[in-house]
């Protein structure tokens, strides 16, 4: 007899993070602190998207040491290998075999409409390879071969969710019931966390200047002096609008690790100065950080372990993939 396990039941979600740079404190907002609390509603899978990483040229050791402190960030988030389905991209190889099939249904019209190829493609001018044109369709790989029912989105990602589900729509359209098609997910929290230098930007990781964002691993002395250094205005009132990206991003952030308002923030800090201010948000960002950072070390310094657990959340992986991915080179025709 068949049992039906608390497992079966649960929906599915599916998220990636790419292992370009150190982890900051948008991508924890943003989506991880989400990946946690998502774990105890749904059958989720987390992958450390090491492919994606080489659109942009690499330090081949940095990559390396970044794949696997991606990977402990995520253990020392408190993710449980054994409730959720976490690896390593690159170690299940048929990511790359279906984004091959994916990309002969995808048009070269619609990549070319991708934000993030023009984005990439500006700032990395001297290397505007196919990989980074043609990554939709490897992310369409990474989302379909895992049937999610929901994959997390924020702002800056529905466009490649979007892709994901016309490719789905269309592969099924001509061969049948193939691809789940994904919802996206909107968590309960999320916070879109902007450069510290430049609060028009989001603070990503792979931006040249340390000082416009905050990896979780930061130490609290760096944490502190960053947000000490951040950009704000001339007007010294701690108060959200629309006019004040600096301060309002830092307020964002302030509430984001407090859960407090922005009027009791406001109240807070009324009669104080910018510099009570950042030191208050650099603290509770370092309190917050803190656990994550000592659970880090320990994990990092048992590599033996790590590997153990990378293998495992492979071996899992690979057993859903490879279902999705021969079903759908059946159905084109190749000969299995
Ligand atoms: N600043 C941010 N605020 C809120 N959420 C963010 N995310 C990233 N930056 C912010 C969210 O983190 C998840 C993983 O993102 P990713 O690493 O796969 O790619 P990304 O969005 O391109 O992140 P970065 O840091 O900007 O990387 P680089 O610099 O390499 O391009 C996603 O859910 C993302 O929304």
């Amino acid at each position: 007899m068949c049992q039906i396990t608390e497992k079966d039941t649960k929906k599915k979600v599916l998220s990636c993070i790419q292992p370009s740079g150190m982890l900051t404190l948008g991508n924890y907002l943003g989506a991880l602190k989400n990946w946690v609390s998502m774990q105890e509603e749904f059958d989720c899978t987390y992958a450390v998207a090491d492919l994606h990483a080489i659109t942009v040229r690499q330090e081949p050791a940095k990559l390396r040491s970044q794949i696997y402190s991606t990977f402990a960030i995520m253990l020392a988030l408190g993710l449980d290998p054994e409730k959720n389905t976490m690896f390593i991209q690159s170690h299940v190889p048929e990511h790359a075999q279906l984004a091959w099939l994916l990309s002969c249904y995808t048009q070269f019209g619609e990549m070319s409409r991708m934000t993030q190829f023009k984005d990439k493609s500006a700032k990395h001018a001297d290397n505007i390879n196919v990989g980074l044109f043609a990554y939709p369709a490897l992310m369409a790989a990474d989302i379909l071969l895992y049937k999610p029912d929901f994959v997390p989105v924020g702002a800056d990602q529905k466009q490649h969710l979007e892709i994901a589900r016309d490719i789905a729509v269309r592969f099924n359209n001509i061969y049948g019931d193939v691809f789940t098609v994904p919802e996206p997910y909107i968590p309960k929290t999320g916070a879109r966390v902007m450069s510290l230098q430049d609060p028009s930007k989001k603070m990503s990781k792979s931006d040249e200047n340390v000082n416009s964002w905050v990896a979780i691993l930061d130490s609290k002395d760096d944490i502190i002096r960053k947000f000490k250094r951040a950009v704000t205005d001339s007007e010294t009132v701690v108060r959200y609008s629309q006019d004040k990206p600096g301060i309002s991003n830092l307020l964002g952030i302030y509430s984001a690790v407090t859960g407090k308002s922005n009027e009791q923030i406001e109240r807070e800090f009324e009669g104080k100065g910018y510099g009570d201010f950042k030191l208050a948000v650099g603290e509770a960002v370092a309190d917050e950080l803190a656990p994550i950072k000592a659970a880090y070390d320990k994990i990092i310094s048992d590599k033996g372990e790590l590997e153990r657990l990378y293998r495992l959340g492979a071996d899992k992986a690979e057993r859903v993939a490879r279902k999705t991915y021969f079903k759908a080179m059946k159905k084109v025709g190749f000969v299995l």
